[in-house]
């Protein structure tokens, strides 16, 4: 019996900086009460779905940086989403800004979890490749603070067996390295769910800006064909106070095909019947990595020291 997965990729439009959690909640449970209609098992948020993209601004007192972040998981603002959500029988995930302590220091992190239909949080998953800047770069027309505000994760990537399957995340800036779908694919992963919160304009080369959207779907659908597995790419779209966001969130399937893709840049669900047993159409032939990988050769990719390898 086919394991499909009825998937809402569940994009975001732009959330003021003044908007309250409790209203963003109330539009992503809007949105889960439509792919409710649709059958859905499981709903994908974006990067940093529940405030603003707060790294945009630069910020010198911690107290103002860290009203974006979310203390405890779940917490009384998002406690609607997760009974909602339990009471439907779906899953979800979503992303947030985490403040935590870890033996005796505070930490924060740009985190991803997610929630299986019991309403338990099953898979945490912290960004690893945090991209931006540390310090305030007014030229820009905006700033891009995450070096600044989080701290990278260290777990490596993983998945959470739910939904019938092996599910992975990573976050916005991930989906743009290889290594996240190859270490997400080695580790058993069929589906990798992102998102990811991404301007349209680049100031470090603004002639790149009309590839954005290109850029997003060439990276998710190479690492959803590359490893044979299904990519969900889920953004917080639109014009964000005074910066664009791409929008394009979509559903890859295994063989690198985007099947489902959102048509606006504000609040919207598309969804796919996502049938994980598909992965095997591309990893028992042409990307069969046990027989055709030859990791022994790839010494460059682990290395840590990149000067001594080129
Ligand atoms: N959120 C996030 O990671 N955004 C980056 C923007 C480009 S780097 C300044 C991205 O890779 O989409």
């Amino acid at each position: 019996m086919a394991r499909t997965v009825v998937t809402g990729a569940a994009q975001l439009g732009p959330i003021a900086r003044s908007e309250s959690r409790e209203s963003v909640v109330a539009r992503m449970i809007a949105l889960l009460e439509k792919a409710a209609a649709h059958g859905c098992d499981l709903v994908v948020y974006p990067e940093l779905a529940l405030t603003t993209f707060f790294p945009r601004w630069f910020m010198e007192d911690q107290a103002e940086v860290d009203f974006f972040f979310e203390r405890s998981m779940p917490n009384d603002a998002v406690a609607p989403l997760f009974a909602k959500a339990k009471a439907l029988g779906i899953g979800f995930s979503f992303g947030y800004a985490e403040l935590t302590e870890e033996h005796g220091r505070v930490r924060h992190y740009n985190t991803s979890i997610i929630v299986n239909k019991s309403g338990e949080i099953v898979h945490r998953y912290r960004k690893i490749h945090l991209p931006g800047h540390k310090e305030n770069e007014p030229w820009r027309a905006f700033q891009h603070l995450e070096k600044r505000y989080f701290e990278p994760g260290i777990e490596p990537f993983s998945t959470a067996d739910v939904f019938d399957g092996k599910i992975g995340q990573a976050i916005c800036n991930d989906r743009r390295w290889p290594e996240t779908y190859r270490e997400l694919a080695l580790r058993g992963a069929e589906m990798a769910l992102i998102g990811y919160n991404t301007p349209v304009h680049y100031p470090l080369a603004p002639e790149h800006d009309h590839l954005q959207c290109f850029h997003n779907h060439l990276c998710m659908q190479a690492g959803a064909y590359q490893n044979g597995m299904w990519v969900v790419g889920v953004a917080k779209a639109g014009k964000e106070e005074d910066c664009d966001l791409i929008g394009q969130s979509c559903i890859i399937a295994p063989t690198g095909e985007i099947v489902a893709m959102a048509s606006t840049l504000g609040d919207e669900l598309v969804v796919h019947d996502c049938d994980l047993d598909r992965c095997t159409e591309i990893r028992a032939n042409i990307f069969n990595f046990r027989l055709h990988r030859r990791p022994e050769i790839y010494t460059a990719l682990t290395a840590v020291d990149q000067e001594a390898v080129g």
